[in-house]
């Protein structure tokens, strides 16, 4: 559930923090169903009276054409964006004019810094990270001026926006010491439309349980280190393993599947998944991709799916993903 004002608020900061401004002009290829394309894009222009070109679909040739003829002064980006439109510009003989640019922004998948380096060694541009989700609009930015802008820092807390890190003992975190990322302010939803448990579960003491981990250095800049579920983000789409292992194990030949995000140069993470049978042979790896294709979002889709004899267990008998991930790496499930 979320309010007017915490839109209203958020892209307020937002206009403060990045100097939007009416003779700004966005260009705009993100999904308009998520919070980034709708939400940050779309609200925050029309909250800056700023020009806005929009893109039906991303095409990173296209992009860095439309950059210089239309002169673009601002872009928005999940890493996987910024990730093909480095490949393009490699590819490209003549590089475009983009000298009208202001500032590249990237957000709901944290930027490696080696793409962050990459696209200023081609573009002259440090990329301005930013954090934020669904339930909170925008969280953090790092700060406008170029130098300041870090890889692997959100940045600092937006106006309106409280940021504290509780430590597995439960306290509040010292500097520089990882723990749950907890929020509250003016940008955080009111709850999860009709799951009062789920809600009630998120906050504790007035502050949202974000479910992501990282620290803050004594000044307060934030760094994320990982999630505490499991949620793999694919290309900036989330995805929950158990909703596709549930698909997986819809099939009649499937005895047990677990679903793990596998690192990906271009979307980040990938979804592969590890599968045993009930009977050896019974289906092969093409028929089970097409079944899982029929059932599930094709970005939930697992890009492989391993058939192995066994699935690492503890001895609670709950599947390790970690020590999937492992034997996948070192080549030993292939
Ligand atoms: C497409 N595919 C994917 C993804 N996107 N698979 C995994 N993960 C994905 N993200 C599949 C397609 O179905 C297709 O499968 C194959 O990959 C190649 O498709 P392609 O044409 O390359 O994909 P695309 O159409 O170019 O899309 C890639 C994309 C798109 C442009 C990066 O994923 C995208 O727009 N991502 C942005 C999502 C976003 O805005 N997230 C914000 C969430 P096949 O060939 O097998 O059919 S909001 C949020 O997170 C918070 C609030 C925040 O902080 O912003």
């Amino acid at each position: 559930m979320i309010t007017h004002d915490n839109l209203v608020l958020n892209m307020e900061a937002l206009r403060k923090r990045w100097r939007w401004a009416s003779d700004d002009v966005l260009l705009h290829v993100l999904p308009l169903y998520h919070f980034h394309g709708l939400g940050v894009a779309l609200h925050g222009a029309l909250n800056a009276k700023s020009k806005v070109i929009m893109h039906k679909k991303f095409n990173p040739e296209r992009v860095w054409k439309t950059i210089e003829e239309e002169k673009i002064t601002m872009f928005m980006g999940v890493p996987t964006l910024y990730f093909r439109m480095v490949e393009a510009w490699n590819k490209m003989d003549k590089k475009p004019d983009i000298s009208s640019m202001r500032v590249f922004i990237s957000g709901s998948v944290p930027l490696s810094e080696k793409l962050f380096y990459e696209f200023k060694k081609i573009t002259g541009h440090r990329i301005l990270e930013r954090y934020g989700m669904t339930e909170a609009g925008m969280i953090t930015s790092n700060p406008y001026e170029q130098d300041q802008r870090i890889p692997k820092s959100v940045g600092y807390a937006l106006d309106g926006c409280e940021i504290k890190i509780v430590n597995s003992g439960g306290s509040d975190a010292k500097p520089n010491e990882v723990g749950d990322v907890y929020i509250r302010g003016n940008n955080v939803f009111k709850g999860y439309w009709r799951m009062p448990k789920k809600t009630k579960e998120s906050f504790v003491d007035g502050w949202f349980a974000t479910g992501d981990m990282g620290y803050m250095d004594k000044t307060g800049r934030l760094f994320l280190v990982g999630r505490s579920n499991d949620m793999i983000i694919s290309g900036g789409y989330n995805v929950y393993p158990k909703e596709v292992e549930y698909v997986i194990e819809e099939n009649d030949c499937v005895l047990e599947a677990a679903v793990l995000g596998v690192d990906d140069e271009d979307f980040g993470e990938r979804v592969e998944a590890v599968v045993r049978l009930k009977k050896p042979g019974c289906i092969d790896e093409k028929s089970l991709l097409e079944f899982t294709r029929n059932k599930l979002a094709h970005y939930k889709c697992p890009k492989k799916i391993y058939i192995v004899d066994e699935i690492p267990k503890n001895t609670m008998g709950k599947i390790v993903i970690d020590d999937i991930k492992k034997l996948i790496k070192e080549g030993r499930i292939a």
